[in-house]
């Protein structure tokens, strides 16, 4: 299937593959680590992705040799400066990375993240914040916060100890540690590694399998995986009740089960 590409900002490339968008960030001589300017590209991206009807799934991976080194510790919004108070990096969270974590949580489409190589800090976090996340065998992990001075965050606080318990989440983030991609395979903090030359194809692959099942099933599946963690069963019960409801009325309901009675294949269209 050819790649056409769409115009977009250097640093984060936008290309569409069937039903699939591409976006691929593009700081490689930086590691792709996020500058201001890129975090406001990509959460563009994905505004841009989720308003296109005729996207049905993300697909989000890096250039070069890594996914992401996390923030851009150059970036002069916070660099720190010899004779100057120090700058307030909060600044930075308010306005790029919670827009840019929650823009991803409320995505209309599942967004696979393929992780090319080291996803360190943010890059990890926003990796991670992703529907299903498939890396290459020599991707790894890294929770950078502690090793500066700082916490997990771009979501990573709220993210570790549900996707690997207490004790891990702890050791990530306290010791600041490289996981290789395989490991964080089996402890369940990633759906799948593969072999690097395989990545691009499985990342494709899960997407467009994604872009071709009832787009709003799945959504709402994310949606309740997460908030049935906050809930007791009576209440997760009651949210499963009547997101299935009005999941019922929608045309990709009707048509899977027609689908099904009728032996073919589907054709699901809602978003
Ligand atoms: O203000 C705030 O900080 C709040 C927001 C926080 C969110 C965060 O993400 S905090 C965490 C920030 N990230 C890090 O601390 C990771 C820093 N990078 C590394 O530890 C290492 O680069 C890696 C483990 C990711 C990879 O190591 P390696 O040996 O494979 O590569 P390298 O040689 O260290 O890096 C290659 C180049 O990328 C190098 O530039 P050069 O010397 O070739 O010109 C290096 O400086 C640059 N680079 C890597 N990470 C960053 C970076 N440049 C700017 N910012 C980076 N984060």
């Amino acid at each position: 299937m050819s790649q056409s590409t769409l115009p977009a900002a250097d640093c984060v490339l936008v290309a569409q593959e069937g039903a699939v968008r591409v976006l691929t960030l593009n700081r490689p001589q930086a590691l792709n680590a996020f500058t201001a300017t890129m975090l406001a590209h990509l959460r563009q991206a994905l505004d841009d992705a989720a308003h296109d009807r005729a996207v049905r799934a993300v697909l989000v991976s890096g250039a070069g040799r890594a996914f992401c080194a996390g923030q851009d510790l150059s970036d002069p919004l916070i660099k720190p400066e010899a004779d100057q108070p120090p700058k307030d990096i909060g600044h930075l969270l308010d306005h790029y990375y919670i827009p840019l974590a929650l823009r991803l949580r409320s995505m209309p489409v599942p967004v696979v993240c393929a992780v090319n190589g080291v996803a360190a800090g943010a890059g990890a976090n926003f990796a991670l914040g992703c529907d299903l996340v498939v890396a290459a065998q020599s991707a790894s992990f890294i929770q950078a916060f502690s090793k500066i001075g700082l916490i997990p965050d771009c979501g990573g606080s709220w993210l570790l100890t549900r996707l690997v318990g207490r004790a891990r989440a702890r050791q990530l983030a306290l010791l600041g540690d490289k996981l290789p991609a395989d490991q964080a395979q089996s402890w369940g903090l990633i759906a799948r590694c593969v072999p690097d030359d395989q990545l691009a194809a499985e990342g494709m692959a899960l997407a467009q399998r994604l872009a071709a099942m009832p787009t709003k099933a799945l959504v709402e599946t994310r949606r309740i995986l997460d908030e049935a963690l906050e809930l007791n069963l009576e209440d997760a019960l009651k949210l499963e009740a009547r997101l299935q409801s009005q999941l019922g009325f929608a045309h990709d309901y009707q048509e899977g089960v027609n689908a099904f009675l009728d032996k073919r294949a589907p054709q699901y269209k809602d978003r």
